[in-house]
C-alpha cells in the first residue's frame, strides 16, 4: 500500500489569545506568522507560522504551527477550548489528493467528518477524520494549493 501521507503539514494549537500566543511562540522559537486568516467555515481565527527557515532544507515545504483562536463558543475550537482548555487540538498531514486519500480512508471505516474537502490555510484543500477513532487525534488531510 502506498503511503496516503506525505509529510507532516501542521500541528494545531488552541489558544485564546492570538496575538499573545503568536507573539510568544516568535519570541520563544523566532518562528514568522506567515499567514493569518479568518475562516468563518470553521469557526476561528488562525495564524501560520513557519517552523523551517529554510523550505528547501525540508524537502521544498514547510512544517507549520497553527494556532486557532474560536470565533465563538459554539465552534469546534470555542467546545475544546471549554472542555479541556489550551492545548493541541489536531494534525495535519499533507496529502497530495485530498479526494483520492479521503475516498481510501473512508473504506478502511474510519469516520470521515468531511465528505468532501473544504477550504483551509493559504488555499489548502482539507478535510478531517474522527478523533475516536484515530488514538483520540483530530486529524486533517492537507492538500496544499499549487499556486504560488
Ligand atoms: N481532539 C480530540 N478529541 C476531541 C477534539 C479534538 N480536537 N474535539 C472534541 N473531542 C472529543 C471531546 O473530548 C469529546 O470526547 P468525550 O466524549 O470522550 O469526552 C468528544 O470529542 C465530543 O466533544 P464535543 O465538544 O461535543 O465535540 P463535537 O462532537 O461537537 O465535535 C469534532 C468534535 C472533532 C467532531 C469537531 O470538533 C469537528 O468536526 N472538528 C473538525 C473541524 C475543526 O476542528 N475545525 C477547526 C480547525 C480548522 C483548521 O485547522 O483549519
Ligand atoms: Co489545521
Amino acid at each position: 500500500m502506498l503511503p496516503l501521507l506525505t509529510r507532516i503539514d501542521h500541528v494545531g494549537i488552541a489558544c485564546r489569545d492570538l496575538e499573545k500566543t503568536a507573539g510568544l511562540y516568535q519570541a520563544t522559537f523566532g518562528l514568522e506568522v506567515v499567514s493569518l486568516e479568518v475562516n468563518e467555515e470553521q469557526g476561528v481565527r488562525e495564524a501560520m507560522l513557519q517552523v523551517s527557515a529554510d523550505p528547501a532544507a525540508a524537502g521544498g515545504t514547510p512544517g507549520y504551527v497553527q494556532l486557532l483562536e474560536p470565533l465563538g463558543p459554539n465552534t469546534p475550537v470555542g467546545k475544546f477550548l471549554a472542555r479541556r482548555g489550551e492545548g493541541i487540538h489536531h494534525v495535519g498531514y499533507g496529502v497530495s489528493d485530498v479526494r483520492q486519500a479521503l475516498a481510501a480512508i473512508g473504506g478502511t471505516g474510519i469516520r470521515l467528518l468531511d465528505e468532501r474537502p473544504r477550504h483551509g490555510s493559504m488555499g489548502a484543500s482539507i478535510a478531517f477524520l474522527h478523533p475516536a477513532d484515530l488514538a483520540g487525534v483530530l486529524t486533517e488531510l492537507v492538500q496544499p494549493s499549487t499556486r504560488g
